[in-house]
């Protein structure tokens, strides 16, 4: 994945945690990077041993941790340097989550080795409901998507309630999620 990604860990450890705490994990995770460069690609594998680490340090499982990361991402790419890709990108949930894909095939202009994931969403039976498919070619990072959508409701001042219905590790094609929202 590229580097932004893992800068945007060790800044979401600093923040929370301090300096000390994101030495350690980067310690134990044995990346020898001190700085990660956002435009430059890195093997997933870091970005998987930053989880681990950091689930160890903490004592949160990895879920949590990719979890709180998806929450994150959303409000730490608009302040650095993507803000303006976030704006265009929609103006409430459903309407950002129907363009996420042209939001990745944007980026992936400039960016061609992104491996963009995939997100399709549909109207529920009720209205305030969504259902949204998730496709990856990467594994693993299904639990990002929960903190993903939960930022993107703390960017509209949306409330979210947000369950998996299906699973890829269960034998499902891909994942799938109910998203129950209410704007405020
Ligand atoms: F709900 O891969 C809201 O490296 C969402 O399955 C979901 O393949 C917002 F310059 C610049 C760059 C760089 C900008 F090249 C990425 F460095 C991308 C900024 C998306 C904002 C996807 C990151 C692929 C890297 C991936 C989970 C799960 C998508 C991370 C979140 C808005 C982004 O993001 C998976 C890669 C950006 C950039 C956004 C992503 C790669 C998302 C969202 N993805 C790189």
């Amino acid at each position: 994945m590229y580097g932004l990604v893992n800068k945007a860990i060790a800044d979401m450890v600093k923040t929370k945690f301090g300096e000390e705490t994101w030495q350690e994990i980067r310690q134990k995770a044995s990346v020898e990077d001190e700085t990660f460069l956002s435009m430059e690609g890195y093997p997933d594998d870091v970005t998987h041993r930053l989880v681990k680490a950091g689930s160890q340090v903490l004592g949160l499982s990895g879920a949590q941790i990719m979890e709180a990361f998806g929450e994150f991402w959303v409000q730490y790419t608009a302040t650095e340097g993507y803000g303006e890709l976030m704006d265009m990108s929609g103006d409430d949930l459903p309407e950002f989550l129907q363009n996420l894909d042209n939001l990745h095939a944007r980026v992936g202009v400039s960016f061609p080795q992104l491996k963009p994931p995939s997100f399709d969403s549909y109207e529920g039976e009720n209205e305030n409901e969504l259902t949204l498919e998730y496709r990856s070619e990467r594994e693993g990072l299904t639990p990002m998507v929960f903190g993903l959508v939960k930022g993107l409701g703390d960017r509209f001042n949306t409330d979210v309630d947000i369950s998996q219905t299906q699973s890829r590790e269960e034998g499902a094609d891909h994942d799938e999620f109910l998203i129950k929202y209410k704007q405020n």
